[in-house]
């Protein structure tokens, strides 16, 4: 297209049906950020929108495992969601929710406008029903085992256990998960978006306008999904979660619209919402065709993207999408990332372990960015490890971007007085002049690859800069020149020059890792003692970014280094979780619906005097090697510290329990378990999963305070 006049930026809008990782936030949040703090920096007119999706069954299945409604599901995970993207410096122009009127109004009035003018169909399908609940169940309601792999817990689309698309015919012995029942078929009439129309302008627009524009990855999805032929999609569903049809519709009662009709509406609403907010116009940017509008999405998403939004947003009227980059998936240690399954790192996990105050706060956020970036899975599949984290930061963060930073302020402080060192032009020699000539390459070079969402390839341009700068330093040596200066006091201006050039270079950099390390560039500007709008774009390349004579702050840490038992804390935590996940689903079911237990024969209350019940903290939790089950604790009882041996290790994970309260039966006789002599015993709550949770004071209190 031609220079576009505005941007749309949009990134998927997860579900609000509980945490999502770091594979999450690097396919679709993290690389469309980089992209929009490019712009913004070029001083674009551009708007980055998202927001939770709140509907579908994958809401309201969370909630029946919640025991809750969907409503506190969405209210719960949107709070959360949105958090953690701010912490993480994901910076939306607004985060919106599709359980909000304004999106109801707008995803209602784009169906309003299809059906009237013909452009849906009608059909009757037969649908499984529960007669029981006497309600149509979506393909998640109904469980079964699984055709391929025997697990008895298989949703009707999907096996959890070996990951096999399904369809509710396929499972062994159906069951509804409402009433437990087989389900029935009824017959029930629903809305259908008619791709198989559109075939033809989706062949031409995508295979053959964007061929040269679009991932491979995306137009190999569409190419082989349209070559299994275009069916008619539908757009209705029989549910009571969900944006109802309007009442005035004939046969619309009951129906709601499917989830992934009224989703990707969600982007126009939110700019809607954006709009009424910062009293701009929204209609240019989905009307106007010199906007460019690009999805940020993970492969899974790739299809409700690249084919069927659009076809609806040019029934409709609206402009298409410019490009839709999508990312591959990122593994973990090896394995798929999955919360399911406990194998995964939730964007809230990092934000409590490294993002906090005591741990490095900002500094990693960028380092995470980072990673993430560094390892993005652009073309393929890649993998996050922790060990790769550690030697990312800190072998490139801290060894060279921070250490040339770091260094260059320290010698200017020693040799130059504080301030920016004159230039002394006669004195340029080749070296000198190519770092100059490496700045604007460097710029030259981002720029494009950004252009053409090559995020790794553009950060690692950044990186190679600063490795250039701590290059050209080592061969100058202002330190050697420093010490030969009562001999040769001319030497003076060859170490003005380096610094010149080194902290014009710095400051350079400070521009261009903005996009990717915001916080960094933050913290940079303030060590130049310049105001963000340095920032801007159009001051990358310069060599005069910096006036000769000011005077700049000392050095401040940028990153920290990663220390090996962080790995090893982290990889463990890994491990304890999945453990946990596997024996909560490994437990029979007829444990997991334990009755509540009866209640033991009755005592007098001199019985019950003689347990002496106390507050405790754990001050610290190991695991006992060799026994699964067993942590060793120690507490903290006030008047004295102890140790206690307690079977819970397969539900805590040691380092989330420390500094917790619980309840102790502090006079229970000694035991040995395992050869460690436990002294007590600490009070449990288990639910009926077999969950256990620790009984403890409401806020903080005094250890040593009597429970009774
Ligand atoms: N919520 C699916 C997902 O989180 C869906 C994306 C909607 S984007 C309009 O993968
Ligand atoms: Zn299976």
């Amino acid at each position: 297209m031609n220079k576009p006049k505005r941007y749309l930026i949009t990134s998927a809008l997860p579900y609000a049906n509980g945490p999502k990782h770091l594979g999450h936030l690097a396919g679709a949040y993290l690389p469309a950020d980089i992209y929009v703090r490019y712009l913004r920096a070029k001083k674009e007119d551009v708007v980055y929108v998202c927001g939770s999706d709140e509907h579908g069954a994958a809401i309201t299945i969370q909630a029946i495992k919640e025991n809750t409604t969907p409503r506190a599901i969405v209210d719960k995970y949107h709070a959360l969601l949105k958090s953690n993207m701010a912490d993480l410096g994901i910076s939306f122009d607004i985060y919106h929710r599709t359980s909000e009127l304004i999106h109801h109004q707008t995803a209602l009035e784009f169906f309003t406008a299809l059906n009237d003018k013909g452009d849906l169909i009608q059909k009757e399908t037969e649908q499984f029903y529960d007669e029981e609940a006497k309600s149509f169940l979506a393909d998640r309601y109904i469980v079964g085992t699984c055709p391929v792999c025997g697990n008895e817990n298989a949703y009707g689309d999907q096996c959890e256990k070996c990951g096999t698309s399904l369809s509710p015919d396929q499972l062994i012995n159906p069951r509804s998960t409402l009433s437990g029942k087989p389900p029935s078929k009824k017959s029930t009439t629903h809305w259908f978006l008619p791709l198989d129309k559109h075939e033809g302008f989706l062949r031409e627009w995508i295979l053959n306008q964007h061929k040269d524009d679009w991932k491979a990855n995306v137009l190999g999805q569409c190419k082989s999904w349209m070559d299994l032929g275009l069916q008619p999609r539908a757009v209705t569903r029989d549910l009571d979660w969900g944006v109802p049809l309007p009442a005035n519709v004939e046969g619309g009662k009951g129906k709601v619209l499917y989830v992934w009709f009224d989703a990707p509406i969600g982007y126009i609403s939110a700019t809607r919402q954006w709009a009424i907010d910062n009293n701009k116009d929204w209609k240019p940017y989905w009307h106007d065709k010199d906007t460019k509008l690009v999805h940020f999405i993970g492969k899974d998403n790739i299809v409700f993207h690249a084919i069927i939004f659009p076809v609806m947003l040019k029934l409709h009227g609206n402009i298409l999408p410019d490009n839709v980059p999508s990312n591959e998936f990122m593994n973990l240690e090896g394995d798929k990332m999955s919360t399911s399954r406990g194998w995964s790192i939730e964007m809230d996990d990092y934000i409590n372990d490294f993002v906090k105050k005591e741990n490095g706060g900002d500094m990693m956020v960028d380092a995470l960015r980072y990673y993430l970036t560094q390892i993005a899975p652009e073309t393929k599949d890649s993998e996050f490890t922790w060990r790769g984290f550690q030697d990312a930061v800190n072998s490139e963060l801290v060894s060279i971007f921070g250490n040339y930073v770091n260094r260059t302020f320290v010698l200017m402080h020693k040799l130059c007085k504080g301030k920016v060192p004159p230039l002394h032009e006669t004195l340029l020699d080749d070296a000198d002049k190519k770092i100059f000539v490496d700045i604007l390459e460097t710029k030259y070079k981002i720029e494009s690859l950004l252009e053409t969402y090559k995020f790794r390839d553009a950060l690692y341009e950044v990186i190679d800069l600063a490795r250039k700068g701590n290059k050209y330093m080592q061969d100058k040596q202002p330190w050697i020149l420093a010490k030969t200066l009562d001999a040769n006091p001319d030497n003076q201006k060859l170490i003005d020059n380096c610094l010149h050039i080194c902290l014009q270079l710095t400051a350079n950099l400070a521009v261009l890792i903005n996009p990717f390390l915001p916080f960094t560039s933050k913290k940079m500007c303030y060590m130049h003692k310049v105001v963000d709008k340095m920032l801007d774009w159009e001051n990358a390349g310069k060599p005069k970014l910096l006036s000769v004579g000011y005077s700049l702050r000392a050095p401040e840490l940028l990153f920290r280094k990663i220390e090996d038992e962080e790995v090893k804390q982290q990889v463990e935590k890994l491990n304890n979780k999945k453990m946990a996940m596997e024996n909560a689903a490994l437990k029979p079911a007829d444990e997991k619906d334990a009755v509540i237990a009866p209640v033991k024969s009755q005592i007098q209350f001199d019985d019950f005097s003689k347990i002496d019940l106390k507050v405790a903290t754990i001050i610290s939790a190991t695991k006992v090697e060799k026994a699964d089950k067993l942590l060793k604790l120690e507490v903290d009882l006030g008047f004295e510290k102890r140790t206690i041996v307690s079977g819970i290790a397969m539900h805590f994970a040691p380092e989330e329990i420390v500094g917790k309260q619980v309840v102790v039966v502090a006079n229970l006789a000694p035991r040995k378990m395992r050869g460690i002599e436990s002294n007590g015993m600490i009070l449990m709550a288990e639910d009926k999963s077999g969950k256990l949770h620790f009984v403890s004071p409401q806020t903080m209190i005094d250890a040593g305070s009597n429970v009774s």
